[in-house]
């Protein structure tokens, strides 16, 4: 049988968020450690992360030690993407300046980029493994170009994405993609991060869509309140898939570690901030709201050429490096 685990969104971090009444670096790591506990005692073939393995592209080098050497426990490789998080400016091609990247190079964590392709094979079963990292034309561009991929020479694909699947239609503004958009597919099985919350396990045509939602929970909204993380356990046996959510028992109730108290305010704040967002939208026109997404509605709206585009984001990645650094 061949086993893997899959979990995604760690977000690792040295502080603890705002709404946090633990002290959320603490709790990560018995977390962390559960779960390579569990990867071992259950023999997996390999552990699967769906991006956001850090909160920020560069924590201090004692975060970074101390958790990855809660990884380096792991008796298999842990296959990654990269999230938005995990990078400068939401831009993958900054991977070798993060601690995500130097994971990366020193084999604790091995990413898989799009287009490779990484088999696990035994016992006569054949498993593809690929994998699509977040990048800013991702949910906005043809879907099929990120979330369906081919399977070649295996009896089983996965194929992980950083992006924002569901399972229905979401608010409208939130660029995403809805799997009835991608069921052409020949993954066997999509796994997704980035949507903290998951969506309903589905199945389509004898394919499994999945995103059993964060590792963690950074926000004090109610649905985060009332989950507890979970990871999937993934087991192949004779070219047969099958899956099973396992619960962390080392994760708090929601109302443990979420500071309802503050729930009120911020939602009072978001209500404000989405009031000003809206003023904003109707004066400029523009859909989306983030630095990355005025850019590209600029970019379209003035015929701006996309390398062009990539360049302006470039240089808001150093931006915002040299902007860590000086505050780290
Ligand atoms: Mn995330």
């Amino acid at each position: 049988m061949i086993r893997f685990l899959y979990l995604t969104d760690t977000h690792i971090r040295g502080t603890s968020p705002a709404n946090r009444l633990d002290h959320f670096p603490d709790t990560l790591k018995r977390k962390l450690n559960e779960a390579v506990d569990l990867a071992n005692q259950f023999k997996v073939d390999a552990v699967l992360h769906g991006g956001d393995v850090f909160d920020v592209p560069s924590p201090s080098p004692s975060v970074v030690g101390e958790f990855l050497s809660i990884f380096t426990r792991l008796n298999c490789p842990l296959y990654g993407i990269i999230g938005n998080h995990d990078v400068f400016a939401h831009n993958p091609q900054t991977l070798d300046r993060t601690m995500l990247g130097l994971a990366n190079r020193l084999g604790i964590i091995r990413i898989i980029h799009p287009g490779e392709r990484i088999y696990v094979e035994k016992e006569g079963t054949r498993v593809q493994l690929t994998g699509q990292h977040f990048h800013v034309d991702l949910d906005r561009r043809d879907p099929t170009l990120d979330y369906c991929i081919t399977k070649e020479n295996a009896d089983i694909a996965i194929h992980m994405v950083h992006g924002m699947l569901m399972d229905r239609r979401f608010i409208e503004g939130v660029a995403h993609t809805i799997i009835d958009q991608i069921v052409g597919t020949e993954a066997d099985m999509t796994l997704c991060g980035h949507n903290h919350l998951g969506f309903r396990d589905t199945e389509r045509d004898g394919k499994i869509f999945l995103n059993p939602g964060g590792f963690v929970r950074l926000s004090n909204h109610p649905a985060e309140m009332a989950r507890r993380p979970q990871m999937v356990l993934i087991e192949i046996e004779n070219a047969k898939l099958k899956y099973r959510k396992i619960p962390l028992q080392s994760a708090p109730k929601g109302d443990e570690v979420l500071d309802r108290s503050k729930g009120e305010e911020a939602i009072y704040r978001e209500q404000k901030l989405n009031a000003i967002v809206d003023e904003i939208k109707q004066a400029g026109q523009f859909q989306y709201a983030n630095i990355h997404d005025i850019i590209e509605q600029l970019a379209n709206r003035e015929g701006i050429t996309a390398p062009v585009r990539d360049l302006v984001m470039d240089k808001i990645a150093q931006a915002q490096e040299r902007l860590e650094a000086s505050e780290s």
